[in-house]
């Protein structure tokens, strides 16, 4: 099983990627790019699972080169799952690039970080409303203190490819 940390820039994937694995970690030039990423393992169930800090991307349609190797990674990947990790005080843009990756069939995990700056800032989220909709699932984290980490790991393998038609229409519904 592989595993893919994506999402925005600054959104603390490196700091979730930090948490998550452990001494064996190395860093290198994705094969034919110039971009640095990082690679490591963790543990699930007792099976060593690979993780990967994709580079910070705001779409998948890049518009830089670590975009293109965020891009990349994803299609040369397509066993994997993807841990999109959201910035919980920016979750609109965040959730568009997590349907972008939902749509194209991986199985997703949401971990909506930076959820102490979000109830900080008073920023209300309905998660219950999140799950339903978008039909993954969708744990609150604050990886600077770990808060939230092992319910993501325990929800990695409910992770299931998702039918986007369905979450289309039912996101429809609600306007
Ligand atoms: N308050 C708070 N700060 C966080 C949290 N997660 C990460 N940070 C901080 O946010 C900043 C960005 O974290 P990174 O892990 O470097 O973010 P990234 O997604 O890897 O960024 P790129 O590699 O540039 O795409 C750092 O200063 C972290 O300490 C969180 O849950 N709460
Ligand atoms: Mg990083």
């Amino acid at each position: 099983m592989k595993l893919l940390l994506i999402g925005h820039p600054n959104v603390g994937k490196s700091v979730l990627f930090n948490r998550l694995t452990g001494a064996n970690v190395t860093e290198s030039n994705y094969p034919g790019t110039t971009v640095d990423y990082t690679k490591g393992y963790m543990q699930i169930d007792g099976e060593e699972v690979e993780l990967i800090d994709v580079p910070g991307t705001f779409s998948l349609d890049p518009k830089d080169k670590a975009e293109e190797v965020a891009v990349k990674m994803l299609k040369d990947n397509e066993d994997s799952i993807v841990i999109c990790v959201i910035d919980s005080t920016k979750i609109e843009r965040g959730l568009y690039l997590a349907l972008e990756i939902i749509e194209m069939g991986y199985p997703v995990v949401i971990a909506l970080n930076m959820w102490d700056v979000a109830k900080d800032k008073d920023i209300e989220i309905d998660l219950q409303r999140l799950r339903e909709l978008l039909g993954v699932p969708v744990v609150p984290t604050i990886a600077v203190s770990g808060w939230g980490v092992k319910e993501l790991v325990s929800k990695i393998k409910d992770a299931k490819p998702r039918d986007i038609s369905k979450i289309e229409s039912k996101v429809e519904g609600t306007s």
